[in-house]
């Protein structure tokens, strides 16, 4: 016999036809690759671009909202839900972005109760009895990948699922009987190649921008899972490594610059370089096919060597991202991030020598770190000389062991519920350790920034790399549209922003988070 409250009959649904599904990256929230004048990043959301594509492979009506990318606010998102009228809304949660979306779920729910809501993306998949517990509006979780789990469960939804239905669905956590049902984790897909490509016409397309470009860079996702361990990190919630074939992604960006008209593509995995011989073949591939598209990769270090990276670089691949974390070995290694220092300044060695761009990825504040790890850290960052520098406070990002351990050590509360997850972003310290305050780490930050920034050697070394990745954007400058935007404006920007009243990077970031937090108060 069910004995459901009304809030947990909404579990067991009526039959709803053919579905309208509404798919919603939320609002209030800058990343902080949008805030570092050097990279200025908006990408799209391609894990919601991936679910789309496969609603509509079967024949479901799909609509997206990019609330970061249109500025959309709370009213925006319901007068979309009042004029589409969806049956059920999908929202991506960050942790940072989860209260966010929780705040999408109610009011959406305060429109009509009957619209299901569904929140899947990194924060609920490691946290999902959290998540459903943040408010009676969420009604289901898609935990990990999202494609089929979501198209099985609007499926269901469809045929007005009952309790017996829902539990079948692999990979969803919901409430019943007050308690919460986790179904057993859903099969991977274990052929990337059998996805179709991500429905990106459902989104701002002409809105997303990388080095404040719009509509240049593509973000490719060609590989998922990550089979390391590093404990900082999120990403390793999926050990399996799974990679599309060279045919398959270099079709993708055909398809991508045929159907938007995109340049260059920026491969957004975690690993693409994991396997050697797989980049050969996409550099084959597009040699074959005679495509000179720009591109960039993020890799670990351990995974570069001289003769593939000189491979990459002849078929116009500009730039590399790469973890370098710390310049302590003591640090990485409580980390357990399984590089050397000495592997590090290799492939930046590698990378400089063949002139290609490069952005370092640095975290500071991490278990074990003190003022004289960040001063290594400093020194041995400024001697790789990458062309970009991307710093986080170490965050405590649920699923990991550092997680744990923050819980553990009593940085975090024990109590969830407790916690504000908006503070997530990395770019301030939401926690100290054993030797730092949380103000302390934040300063470094700071400092490391200025210190890394104001050097004429790098000034003139960014401006270099800046003409080279126009004219791999566009062939040659003769070519080059200067008013559409590029490197006039764009170098200029950036000069001002270095000269902008002595501002410090993070005080200048403030700045752009207040604004935005203005603009959508109004
Ligand atoms: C590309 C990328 C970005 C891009 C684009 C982000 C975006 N809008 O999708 C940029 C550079 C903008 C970015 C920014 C940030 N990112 Co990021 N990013 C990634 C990266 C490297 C790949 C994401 C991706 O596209 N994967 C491929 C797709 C297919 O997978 P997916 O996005 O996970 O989506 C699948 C499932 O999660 C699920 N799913 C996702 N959403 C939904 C929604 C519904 C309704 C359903 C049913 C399912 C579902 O189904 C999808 C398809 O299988 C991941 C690392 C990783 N391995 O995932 C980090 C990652 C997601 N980012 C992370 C973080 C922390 C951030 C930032 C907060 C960093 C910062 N301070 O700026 C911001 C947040 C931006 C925001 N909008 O809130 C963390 C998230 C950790 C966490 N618990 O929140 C990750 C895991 C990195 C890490 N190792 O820690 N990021
Ligand atoms: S930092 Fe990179 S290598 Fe380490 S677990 Fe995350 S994705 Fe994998």
């Amino acid at each position: 016999m069910l004995n459901l409250t009304t809030r947990e009959i909404s579990c067991c649904t009526e039959a709803i036809g053919i579905s309208k599904v509404l798919l919603v990256s939320p609002y209030g929230f800058v990343s902080k690759y949008a805030r570092n004048p050097n990279l200025d990043i908006v990408a799209a959301p391609m894990g919601l671009a991936y679910i789309a594509a496969v609603l509509e492979q079967n024949g479901h009506k799909v609509y997206a909202l990019d609330c970061l990318v249109k500025s959309s606010d709370k009213r925006d998102v319901e007068l979309h839900i009042k004029r589409e009228k969806p049956h059920v809304v999908g929202i991506q949660a960050f942790t940072p972005s989860v209260h966010y979306g929780i705040e999408i779920a109610e009011a959406v729910k305060e429109i009509d109760y009957e619209i299901k809501i569904v929140l899947g993306g990194s924060h609920p998949t490691a946290l999902p009895e959290a998540t459903l517990g943040m408010s009676d509006s969420v009604d289901f979780i898609v935990r990990h990948e999202g494609e089929y789990t979501f198209l099985n469960l609007v499926n269901a939804l469809e045929k007005g699922a009952d309790y017996m239905a829902l539990k079948k669905i692999k990979g969803i956590s919901f409430k019943y009987n007050g308690k919460i049902i986790n179904t057993p984790n859903a099969p991977l897909v274990m052929d990337l190649d059998t996805i179709p490509f991500p429905a990106l016409h459902l989104f701002p397309v002409d809105e997303y921008q990388y080095f404040g470009a719009k509509k240049e860079i593509y973000s490719l996702i060609s590989s998922r899972g990550c089979p390391y361990s590093c404990e900082f990190c999120a990403s390793s919630l999926i050990k399996k490594w799974r990679g599309r074939s060279a045919k398959n992604i270099v079709d993708e960006m055909e398809w991508a610059r045929k159907k938007f008209g995109f340049s260059g593509f920026a491969f957004m995995d975690d690993l693409a370089a994991l396997k050697r011989d797989r980049i050969f073949e996409i550099c084959n591939e597009m040699r074959e096919r005679g495509l000179d598209f720009a591109w960039g990769v993020t890799a670990r270090v351990d995974s570069l060597d001289k003769e593939m990276l000189t491979e990459m670089e002849d078929t116009n691949c500009r730039c590399m991202f790469l973890g370098v974390e710390s310049g302590s070995q003591e640090i990485l290694d409580r980390m357990k991030k399984g590089i050397t220092l000495e592997q590090t300044r290799k492939a930046f060695k590698w990378i400089n020598e063949l002139g290609m761009d490069s952005i370092a990825s640095v975290t500071l504040g991490y278990p074990g770190e003190t003022r004289e790890t960040i001063e290594q850290t400093i020194k041995f960052v400024i001697n790789l000389d990458p062309g970009v520098l991307v710093m986080s406070a170490a965050t405590p990002y649920p699923g990991t062991p550092y997680f744990q351990r923050a819980l553990e050590k009593g940085w975090l509360p024990k109590d969830l519920s407790k916690i504000d997850w908006r503070d997530f972003t990395m770019y301030d310290a939401i926690i100290g350790n054993e030797n730092l305050t949380r103000d302390e780490v934040d300063k470094l930050i700071g400092e490391f920034y200025n210190r890394f920034r104001r050097r004429l050697g790098w000034m003139f070394k960014r401006l270099i790399l800046d003409i080279k990745q126009n004219q791999a954007l566009y062939g040659n400058l003769k070519g080059f549209p200067l008013f559409k935007q590029p490197l006039t404006v764009r170098l200029l920007t950036r000069w001002l922003f270095h000269k902008s009243m002595g501002k410090t990077f993070d005080q200048q970031a403030l700045i752009t988070t207040k604004s935005l937090a203005t603009h959508l108060k109004q």
